[in-house]
């Protein structure tokens, strides 16, 4: 009915909790403050800057993020392919923890890898890994993530496409060189400004399944 086309909203999403995303924000600042410093990053910073010999601050580079969540299903009040149909009555307002297990950087965006439990796979569109890169085919989940923040111009949607693109790359090369061994984790470079942190131990985040309306 005319109430219902009315009531989808934006998005749908895990949402994290404020004391987490705190955490959270603070983790992203320290590896980016540490990333910047890396002689190796410095080595590509003409990745982020398109010129040679010039620095750049990543805390800066990139605008933070406020609401910190995972999307499930964006909807586009209703406009996007499959927003009707996303069924979601049961779990609304549950809390989640999701575990996440990567920070990743790219000239466009910074964002945190989500890893979905089974339980949480159940809210994930079937449809969200359709646009992978070519060649690749990434199992169920894998574009979920946090985004927490974006370069000057840079939608969010980005993210996203930029997670899939680096999963894409280690799929064909499973162990790429480590650049660094860092305290969080293992940082390795995958070739045009794209790096990412995986976690020794995946960060635990609460979060609340809900949906955003601008
Ligand atoms: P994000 O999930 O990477 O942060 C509102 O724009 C929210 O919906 C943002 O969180 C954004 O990206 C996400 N979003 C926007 N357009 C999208 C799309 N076409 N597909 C999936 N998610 C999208």
């Amino acid at each position: 009915g005319p109430l219902g086309e009315i009531s989808i909203p934006l998005y749908f999403g895990f949402f994290l909790l404020s004391s987490v995303q705190d955490k959270i924000k603070c983790t992203a600042n320290d590896f980016l403050k540490t990333l910047d410093t890396l002689e190796a990053f410095k080595k590509h910073m003409i990745d982020f800057t398109g010129k040679e010999e010039s620095e750049v601050d990543l805390e800066q580079y990139f605008q933070a993020k406020e609401f910190l969540h995972c999307t499930t299903k964006f909807c586009n009040y209703g406009k996007a392919e499959g927003a009707k149909e996303y069924a979601v009555k049961k779990m609304y307002s549950f809390i989640f923890e999701l575990s996440l297990t990567a920070l990743f950087v790219t000239p466009r965006t910074v964002g945190a890898q989500v890893s979905l439990t089974e339980e949480q796979l159940l809210l994930w569109p079937a449809d969200a890994e359709s646009s992978v890169p070519a060649g690749a085919s990434l199992p169920l989940g894998s574009r979920a993530h946090v985004t927490l923040g974006c370069a000057e111009g840079v939608e969010p949607v980005q993210t996203g496409l930029d997670l899939l693109e680096i999963l894409a790359l280690k799929q064909q090369d499973p162990k790429p060189d480590v650049v660094e061994e860092m305290e969080l984790g293992s940082l390795t470079y995958y070739n045009e400004g794209r790096w990412m942190l995986s976690l020794r131990e995946p960060i635990g985040a609460r979060a609340c399944f809900s949906s955003y309306y601008k």
